[in-house]
């Protein structure tokens, strides 16, 4: 009796174990100092560029590209940045089977700093999904490609054909969950240069209840100059539908996120971070 209550328990935790790998943070890829490029999210998936003149560089303590000084969700520093400095390169990683959600939920999320070239690509795992801005119409995009020749896309626009001023600093996330006949896709968008809050929306993309699985590269910023960013930081991509309390712009469990450039006797005491 004793035997098979070992073997139920080590059944459990097995199972538990395969459960958690199934959510969980495919790449994080942070900027900072020393790592530079690489993945800190255990995977591995250092990026590749397709340039030197991709840096990265200090986070400047002000203006484009300062961001957040701190990670709210983790409490880490943020001391690197990407500058992408409209050169149309790009950061990439191959093709791995991480990157497969299939029918399962993803969730992207990034620091962005628009450029004046319009639209601009932010994210790129190509034949299979995308996200872009639009500086000058405003637009959050997130799109999927049906896996024979369309592309679908959910957009919204936030706070107007401003949403995306060049040279602001952004928070951008969406929530990508296909279901039995349409994909939600949830967007977040944080003005961290106005020191907004984090706001969000939920659209849906019909006829798509799955995500292409291609071969092709995982691209980070537009391949050409006219539809790269500025900057970029904290680019995390994680598999499942992160709830609000759990995206690293917020605090976990209180489900906000820290005003950008407010003195730090505003963050809330019960956070333990002052
Ligand atoms: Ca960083
Ligand atoms: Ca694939």
């Amino acid at each position: 009796m004793r035997s098979l209550f070992i073997k139920i328990s080590l059944f459990g935790l097995v199972v538990c174990a395969a459960g958690q790998l199934s959510a969980g943070t495919v790449g994080f890829w942070r900027f900072e100092p020393g790592a530079t490029r690489a993945d800190s999210s255990g995977n591995g998936l250092t990026l590749t560029r397709t340039s030197t003149d991709l840096k990265v560089v200090d986070r400047p303590s002000s203006g484009s590209g300062s961001y957040l000084s701190i990670i709210p969700q983790t409490g880490a520093e943020n001391d690197g940045v990407a500058h992408l400095d409209g050169l149309g390169k790009r950061f990439y990683v191959a093709d791995t089977n991480l990157f497969d959600f299939g029918s399962n939920a993803f969730t992207f999320e990034t620091f962005v700093t628009p450029t004046t070239n319009g639209f601009q690509t932010v994210v790129e795992k190509v034949d299979e999904w995308r996200m872009g801005i639009n500086e000058a119409s405003g637009k959050l995009t997130l799109s999927l490609y049906d896996g024979v020749s369309e592309w679908k896309t959910a957009l919204k626009i936030f706070d107007g054909a401003t949403s995306f001023t060049a040279g602001n600093d952004y928070y951008v996330a969406a929530v990508v969950a296909p279901g039995v006949s349409n994909t939600v896709v949830s967007f977040y968008y944080q003005n961290l240069t106005a020191g907004g809050e984090l706001l969000s929306d939920v659209k849906t993309i019909a006829g798509i209840n799955s995500l292409n699985n291609s071969a092709e590269p995982f691209n980070l910023n537009g391949n050409i100059a006219g539809r790269s960013m500025d900057y970029m930081d904290e680019v995390r991509l994680s598999s499942g539908a992160l709830s609000q309390s759990e995206l690293f712009a917020t605090f976990p469990e209180l489900g906000f996120g820290v005003l950008s450039r407010v003195p730090s006797r505003m963050i809330p005491a019960e956070t333990g971070w002052i």
